[in-house]
């Protein structure tokens, strides 16, 4: 039997150690599909219910293996539904590449059926790599280059492959004039800077009495070097919110998150630093960063095209965290770990007691805080996280405490709704012996959230730890927006663009197969989160929330909460409620780390 181009794209896969591709059937991929039944499936076809979920997958996939991540779909509406995962891989820099149907050559151009302009439609998202494949000789090229890219680049990459090509017979590039042969594999790389960069960074850091970090996910591979440092130079490290996992929250100088979401000792640590060092991120908010004219900074990133933005660096330098850090570590000067260090751990201690005063608040009808923070306290030191994007993605940054092997993550940069279930299956595929978790919410899981617990369900039973955990903040309402919309343009909630049906996520779960619970008193948080943690199968908890827990961010701007206060005048319909709950959780938050006003909320 002869060997057709769409058998060589899946043996390539195979090749490069590809085996899972997650994806969508349709028939400007049909000649792919043929060639898996005739692989036995080999790498996997992993069917999503929609191709934005299956790229979810994917970027989930990529972000807690490291390993590219796959996805196909077919044509037309198949590769336009790819479109928004693929853009969470690229703003978020992780390895994915796109693997697309395309009409017969005959019907190009002729405004056939399914026929969009894909090169043009994917021209940004995949502008490091993007190539429609139209004879087999540009096999294996077109692949192994839109894998090396992935990787080399952390960037999404595509290749269009018509229908009628994928059914011709495959034959390999020649030695002739023209042809372009290929081969296999990327070697592992670390670039470091060069002796002049190091000692150019170490001056400034050495001249520096109040040292700050800033870390993202870029440092996640060199947490022992961070450490060192941080200790060497008597300073603190934030971290970016793709860069929760890169260091424990246990450790007493990390002020953990930062930015709106972030915490106050980040805010605090960044306001009065005289120096300032960043460690593979990118985060976006200046605002939150040193005043322009008030620290001498440093920059540790992987990639040019990256760094020397958001803050005007000093030194630039170009290299791998880890043996950059190992590098420069030699040329520190230790510091006394004076009032600079002890402010810090004295301002994250009492953080820490706060969160938990603002997680004890009474709330109608359970806090989402006290959720959250109820979890902190029962998560797996293996656990993998994820949050989607919304009002979870706050509580998820201030009240869960990395530590152990944990990995977490989010839609970081393109802040997008809905891969936080697709992200944790992703998750399960790399890792199918560790628990998972989302966190959710309810705008979300109607999104996204409920068509893929069906993908769930498909797949658990061959999870060698079947626990995938979705935790459902269901408040009925888009709430992040709603306070975006009260805090910053003072408007009053417009109920029918952010009110949301009530829906029985944890009954969902149950008529396919699943298990779950819906919570509607405190007293019963943890023994669900207990329940979940102990189930044999994937597990939905239903948590009905307060919408009135305001996300006040770390600086608590007063303007902020006086524009809060003014759409409240204007007739918000949550309005007593809000003005309740706002300012029992801000005062909460000024209590100078004395007694608890109330008692836990669970006690009913
Ligand atoms: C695809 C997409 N659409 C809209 C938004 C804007 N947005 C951000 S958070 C949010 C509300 C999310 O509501 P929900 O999932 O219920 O979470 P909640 O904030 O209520 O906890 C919206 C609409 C977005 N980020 N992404
Ligand atoms: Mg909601």
């Amino acid at each position: 039997m002869s060997t057709k181009v769409s058998d060589h794209i899946l043996a390539r896969l195979r090749d490069w150690g590809v085996e899972h591709v997650f994806a969508y059937a349709g028939d400007g991929i049909n000649g792919l599909l043929a060639a898996w039944e005739r692989a036995d499936n080999t790498p996997r076809f992993i069917q999503a219910r929609h191709e934005e979920m299956a790229a979810f997958q994917a970027v989930g996939y990529a972000k807690f293996s490291g390993r590219v991540g796959v996805c196909a779909a077919t044509s037309g509406p198949g590769a336009i539904h790819l479109l928004n995962g693929l853009y969470d891989a690229k703003l978020d820099h992780v390895p994915v590449v796109a693997i697309v149907g395309q009409t017969n050559r005959s019907a190009m151009g002729g405004s056939y059926q399914q026929e969009v302009d894909l090169l043009s439609l994917y021209k940004d998202v995949a502008s490091d790599f993007l190539e429609m494949v139209t004879v087999p000789e540009q096999l294996p090229n077109a692949i192994d280059r839109a894998i090396r890219t992935a990787y080399g680049r952390r960037t999404v990459t595509a290749v269009i492959v018509p229908a009628d090509v994928q059914e011709l017979d495959y034959s390999p590039p020649t030695h002739d004039f023209k042809m372009v042969p290929s081969s296999l594999g990327l070697a592992s790389y670390a670039p470091v800077p060069t002796e002049d960069d190091l000692a150019r960074a170490a001056e400034v850091l050495n001249a520096g009495e109040k040292v700050a970090v800033l870390i993202g996910q870029g440092a996640r591979g060199a947490r022992a070097e961070v450490e060192q440092l941080a200790d060497v130079l008597g300073a603190g490290v934030a971290k970016a919110l793709l860069g929760k996992d890169a260091l424990p929250d246990d450790l007493p100088y990390v002020t953990g998150a930062i930015g709106l979401l972030g915490t106050r000792p980040s805010y605090e640590m960044m306001r009065y630093c005289d120096t300032l060092l960043v460690v593979g991120s990118s985060f976006p908010y200046t605002q939150f960063m040193p005043e322009l004219d008030q620290a001498r900074a440093v920059q540790i990133d992987i990639d040019p095209h990256m760094v020397g933005m958001r803050y005007p660096f000093e030194v630039n330098l170009v290299g791998d965290a880890k043996a950059t850090l190992q590098r420069l570590l030699p040329q520190l000067e230790p510091k006394k770990h004076g009032n600079w260090r002890k402010k810090i751990e004295k301002d994250t201690a009492r953080w820490w007691e706060v969160m938990e005063r603002r997680a004890a608040v009474e709330a109608d009808p359970v806090n989402p805080e006290y959720v959250i923070h109820a979890l902190d306290a029962l998560l797996p030191d293996d656990v993998i996280l994820a949050a989607d994007s919304g009002s979870s993605a706050n509580w998820y940054a201030r009240h869960l405490r990395i530590r152990g092997t944990m990995r977490g993550s989010l839609s970081g940069t393109l802040a997008t709704m809905g891969p936080g279930v697709p992200y944790v299956i992703g998750a399960k595929f790399a890792h199918p012996d560790r628990p998972a978790i989302a966190l959710v919410g309810d705008g979300a899981m109607q999104m996204n959230g409920m068509a893929e617990l069906i993908t769930a369900g498909k797949y658990w039973s061959e999870w060698q730890d079947p626990r995938l955990i979705v935790a459902v903040l269901n408040n009925q309402d888009l709430n992040q927006v709603t306070w975006e919309m009260r805090a910053m343009s003072g408007a009053p909630q417009f109920l029918p663009s952010q009110a949301l049906p009530d829906v029985r996520y944890a009954d969902f779960a149950r008529s396919i197969g699943l298990d779950g619970v819906r919570v509607e008193k405190p007293g019963e948080v943890v023994d669900a989160w207990r329940t979940a943690l102990a189930a044999d199968r994937p597990f939905v908890i239903d948590f009905r929330t307060d919408p009135a827990v305001p996300p006040i961010p770390p600086h608590a701007g007063l303007d902020q909460i006086e524009a809060a206060a003014t759409a409240l005048i204007k007739g918000d319909s949550d309005r007593v409620a809000v003005v309740k709950q706002g300012l029992k959780a801000k005062v909460q938050e000024m209590l100078p780390g004395g007694k608890h006003r109330h008692g836990r909320p669970d006690r009913d």
